[in-house]
């Protein structure tokens, strides 16, 4: 899309962004779980155009184009879906376990995150790629031998032991923690399970959902594609692309490199 103007309201919801990135993970497996139909803009933030800054003014992935309304940020994101389209909910019932979730989901977003993807998927998968940047091994091993594992440690006082955090159904902070972790596993790390029995269980069990499976059978279009047949690719696992596209070829470097 070579201009966010004017978006006609007839459209399908446009999400931008990678399905690689663990936001945008989250909001396409919520997207699935509510059986909402939706056409995607797969682009690395770091390859958006200038239309891009205006839609996204951190320059960030994911953001929600639904009709004439533009939305940014996973978690807004993710509020304003349960909201608008409440049919299948995904967030637990009650202030007390909305707070909990919303806790969860935060806490993953901002240190799972951090660690997942800023720690680990951007010095080991992008940055060697993209920026021809080398990984700080020092900082990696500070990240999978010490950060990681009290994230987790955290997260096993935690893990449910059956079904999900709040109940048979898995919710947006279910998704949340799932969504980094998977960075990481693409990066080469994952939880020990002789160590985070629950934790390793509670996953493999997310892992299992068709909302969120679907939306890791997209990576290898995207992770084992160059980047003239990944629109093709991402078809022909069943994602509608969108015809014009927020991207552009010279990659720009990220607020985190500056
Ligand atoms: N809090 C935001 C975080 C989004 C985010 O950091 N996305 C990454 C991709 S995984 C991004 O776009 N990074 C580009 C940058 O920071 O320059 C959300 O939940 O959507």
């Amino acid at each position: 899309m070579s201009s966010p103007e004017p978006i006609n309201k007839d459209q399908a919801m446009l999400i931008v962004g990678s399905p690689v990135s663990p936001y945008v993970r989250k909001i396409l497996a919520l997207l699935h779980l509510k059986g909402l139909d939706y056409e995607l803009d797969p682009i690395t933030p770091f390859y958006g155009n200038d239309e891009f800054s205006k839609l996204s003014p951190l320059r960030r992935i994911p953001v929600l184009i639904d009709g004439d309304l533009v939305v940014n940020d996973s978690t807004v994101i993710a509020e304003y879906l349960d909201e608008a389209y409440p049919d299948v909910p995904a967030l637990p019932k009650g202030a007390r376990e909305r707070a909990q979730a919303r806790w969860i989901e935060e806490y993953a977003d901002s240190r799972l995150g951090d660690l997942c993807v800023w720690g680990l998927f951007f010095p080991k998968v992008v940055a060697p790629h993209v920026f021809k940047r080398p990984p700080d091994e020092t900082a990696i091993a500070k990240v999978t031998d010490t950060d990681l594992p009290v994230a987790l440690d955290w997260l096993e006082e935690r893990a449910p032991t059956v079904g999900f955090l709040f109940g048979d159904t898995v919710s947006v902070a279910d998704l949340a923690v799932a969504c980094p972790l998977r960075n990481a596993a693409i990066a080469g790390w994952t939880p020990d399970p002789a160590r985070w029995p629950k934790s390793a269980a509670w996953l493999g069990r997310i892992a299992a959902q068709p909302c969120y499976a679907r939306t890791i059978g997209f990576e290898p279009a995207i992770l084992a594609t160059r980047a003239e047949g990944r629109r093709a690719a991402l078809e022909a696992v069943g994602v509608k692309v969108a015809e014009q596209s927020f991207g552009t070829d010279a990659p720009r470097a990220s607020i985190m490199l500056r």
